[in-house]
């Protein structure tokens, strides 16, 4: 197989995306030589994949005398098939990153002024278990909570959940992808999970709504979405802005933000009234298409243009040429659809569209995902649950399927329906991720614990009681990633480097943790090798195999109708639901109805969000080899409205929302690539910890700014496109 150098990639990506677009932003780096020179010396190359974001891609760690060098595409592995994003190469810099934490530290004096005793890991653990010993005699282990983010919480989880703990949530579910796999799991009855079934690759014609490919650089993703660029796919872009993606459409819809489901009712009207949807996959496999058709009759291409500013012929022109190609028309899911509180409505719209499309388990839709089975490593059972879990009280959320973060922030905050006094955070800088600044710090002043475990000195750890330092993902063990694509497969973690300092790997954390509360017999093996080893032994698995090549892959069977799968739907009716009887039966719209979005109070603007394709979320500021590339977020701003307003390009503004909270200050970008109603920034910066030295007040945090949040009634996701801001120059 072909060794894809990173510089290759680049070129790659570059030609097909255009100076101007990602290609702009990355410069042509083939290696990080922060270790050591790249001159001479024994390379040992490791596999392992990557976690600098979720997508989990196989790389392949060079490590020259002993020390990292760089980390490249794993060309075995089916997501990077050989080549990484920005950040997985810049991972190098984690590595070396000055402003790691390096020690466990217990807070002095008062929660959030960052006084700090550095300790002993002895110290810290003792501690710990101590507390939550007391939270639990008093309240129940129950009491005690888990926020986590990634794949090194598995052990943490374990632990607590043998302790009694049952409380824990994700924001991967309701800041995320919830409401678009409710939406699917409603209408298909399956979510979608992670990475997406997409078969971008292959499609005639692709639909981006929002999901700004290019900039959210989820690798195969933005690798197949050259390829299908390059095979000429149709490519239309519903986004208020310019996007990477935008710049390489056939159609650019700069839609009114917030109006999304009108457009893609009226989409799904013109397919319907003009007959141009698939007639044999509806009649097979559809439940209550009649009554659907009827109920989106209104919806027509001119009531869509008040709604959304985009014109009636041109959702008419889209909607057909959606229809000359399908099956193969994919109109992708999106990822964090957390957008307006009506977000699972929107979700399942587009659900509907794709299947007024027929692409369900098509060549060029959405494949069927295939798996594979390891076996656990077999640990004794946990104990029975007490209480009930506190995040999702008498079913408030009655179709959310995981954890609802803020339900388990409000819990902490009323103490109903008992109290939550303890909190132990991995991997997740709540302060940036959930919306409301203000309610996550009043969560915390109930707390009598709040363990942080980071590898940065984050916002959230700024408050923590204790901070223990993690290593990175190039530095330690974690659990396989059993994962699920056109084919199933398993991947190894393993460290290729010492931490630089006295940060140590999660899972040997939890295992001190759990011996100190009397539960050490839930983690019975001797390190993550023994563990490791015991479970590829019985799943048939060659671990020393798996050491060298980093991946193992599954059985291939087929996952499209083309390839003869059979198409299954697990819903009440059986069928692909256009008619929800359980949505009608809890007093929701059986089919989604639009309502349209509240309008800016007069001088403000609607605050929207993505990704830089550079940094992950608020977690990579400080990474020298990505803060080279980019150091602080812009705003964009309309030309017209930065004019109107006496704002120049390049000059600083600070930004004030509806509720007077002003941001720091965030350099401008004056631009046609934006509707001039609305304003967007990449979310993560404007760091306020004064520990993360290179970060700490560039550019500005979107979250401080996302006061305001709504709810999305069915399943508990908090959409955070609902603030408006003002300008406020600089003096
Ligand atoms: N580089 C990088 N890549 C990442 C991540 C990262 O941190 N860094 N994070 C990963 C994760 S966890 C996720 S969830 C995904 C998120 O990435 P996506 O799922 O792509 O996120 P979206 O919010 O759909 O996309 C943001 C885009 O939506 C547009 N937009 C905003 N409001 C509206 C609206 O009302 N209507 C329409 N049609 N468009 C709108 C914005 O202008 C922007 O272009 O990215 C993933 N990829
Ligand atoms: N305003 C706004 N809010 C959002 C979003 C948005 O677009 N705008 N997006 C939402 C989405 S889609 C998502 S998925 C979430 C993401 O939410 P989070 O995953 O919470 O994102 P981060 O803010 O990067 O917080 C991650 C924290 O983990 C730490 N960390 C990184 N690697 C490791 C590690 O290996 N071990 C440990 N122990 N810690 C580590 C980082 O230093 C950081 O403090 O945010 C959601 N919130
Ligand atoms: S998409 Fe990039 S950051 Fe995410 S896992 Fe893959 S290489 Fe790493
Ligand atoms: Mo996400």
């Amino acid at each position: 197989m072909e060794h894809l150098s990173r510089r290759r990639f680049l070129k790659i990506s570059t030609a097909t995306f255009g100076a101007g677009a990602i290609g702009a932003h990355i410069p042509a780096v083939t290696s990080f030589a922060m270790g050591s020179k790249p001159a001479s010396g024994k390379v040992e190359k490791i596999p392992t994949y990557c976690e600098m974001c979720f997508w989990k891609c196989g790389g392949i760690a060079h490590v020259r005398d002993g020390k990292l060098w760089k980390f490249e595409g794993n060309p075995l592995d089916p997501m990077s098939r050989g080549r990484l994003c920005p950040r997985g190469t810049g991972a190098v810099g984690t590595h070396y990153d000055p402003d790691r934490l390096q020690k466990p530290l217990i807070r002095r004096g008062e929660r959030g002024k960052e006084e700090w005793t550095a300790v002993t890991w002895d110290e810290a653990f003792n501690h710990i278990a101590e507390k939550m010993k007391k939270i639990a005699a008093e309240h129940g282990p129950e009491s005690i909570a888990l926020w986590k983010h990634g794949t090194g919480a598995r052990f943490f989880e374990h632990v607590m959940r043998a302790y009694g703990c049952i409380n824990k949530a994700a924001p991967s579910f309701a800041q995320c992808r919830g409401p678009r796999d409710i939406g699917n799991l409603l209408t298909y009855g399956t979510g979608l999970g992670s990475p997406e079934p997409t078969d971008i690759a292959n499609t005639k014609c692709l639909v981006l709504i929002g999901t700004h490919l290019g900039e959210n650089m989820h690798n195969t993703q933005v690798q197949e979405f050259a390829q299908a660029v390059e095979n000429k796919a149709t490519i239309i872009v519903v986004d208020p802005r310019h996007s990477v993606a935008a710049s390489k459409a056939k159609h650019w819809l700069p839609i009114k933000p917030g109006t999304d489901l009108a457009l893609i009712l009226a989409w799904m009207n013109v397919l319907v009234t003009e007959g141009l949807y698939d007639k044999a996959f509806v009649a097979k496999y559809g439940h209550g298409f009649d009554k659907f058709a009827e109920a989106i009759r209104t919806n027509t291409p001119e009531w869509a243009e008040a709604e959304t500013g985009i014109a009636a012929a041109t959702i008419r022109a889209t909607a057909r040429e959606m229809a000359n190609h399908r099956p193969a028309t994919l109109v992708h899911p999106g990822r964090r659809t957390n957008w307006n509180g009506d977000d699972t409505q929107r979700s399942r719209a587009t659900a509907l569209l794709n299947a007024l499309l027929g692409n369900w388990g098509r060549r060029g839709g959405l494949f069927l995902q295939a798996g594979m089975s390891v076996a656990g490593y077999g640990f004794p059972k946990f104990p029975a649950a007490g209480k009930p879990k506190v995040d999702n009280p008498d079913g408030r959320w009655p179709f959310a399927d995981e954890e609802v973060s803020t339900g388990l922030r409000e819990a902490t905050i009323t103490g109903k329906p008992y109290p939550i006094k303890g909190w132990v955070v991995y991997a997740t800088n709540l302060l940036q991720t959930l919306p409301s600044e203000k309610e996550t710090l009043e969560a915390i002043s109930k707390l009598d614990l709040l363990v942080v475990v980071d590898t940065h000195p984050s916002e959230i750890a700024g408050y923590a009681d204790v901070v223990l330092p993690d290593a990175m993902f190039l530095e330690r063990h974690d659990d396989l990633y059993v994962a699920w694509g056109r084919q199933g497969w398993a991947a190894l973690r393993q460290p290729v480097v010492a931490p630089p300092a006295d940060q140590k790997p999660a899972w040997w954390m939890a295992k001190q943790l759990g011996e100190r509360l009397g539960v050490g017999e839930f983690m019975p093996f001797k390190d993550m090798d023994e563990y490791l080893a015991k479970r590829c032994e019985k799943s048939g698995i060659d671990y020393a195999k798996l050491r060298e090549e980093g991946i193992v892959m599954g059985k291939k069977t087929p996952i499209t109708v083309e390839e003869g799968a059979e198409l299954v739907f697990d819903t009440p009716s059986g069928k692909v639901e256009f008619w929800s009887d359980r949505l009608a039966k809890a007093g929701f719209d059986p089919v989604p109805k639009y309502t349209p979005p509240e309008a800016a109070p007069a001088g403000f603007y609607r605050l929207i969000t993505g990704r830089s394709p550079v940094h992950t979320f608020s977690r990579t500021q400080t990474n020298p080899l990505l803060r080279d590339l980019m150091k602080e977020n812009e705003l964009w701003v309309n030309a017209a409205t930065a004019a109107a307003a006496g704002l120049k390009n390049g000059q600083y503004v600070k930004l004030k929302n509806q509720d007077g909270v002003v941001s720091n200050r965030i350099r401008v970008k004056a631009t046609q690539r934006i509707r001039p109603d609305t304003l967007y920034m990449v979310y993560g910066f404007g760091h306020t910890n004064k520990m993360l030295r290179s970060a700490y007040l560039m550019g500005a945090s979107a979250a401080q700014l996302n006061t305001r949040y709504k709810v999305d009634p069915l399943m508990g996701g908090t959409s955070i496109h609902q603030n408006f801001v003002t300008f406020e120059k600089e003096a």
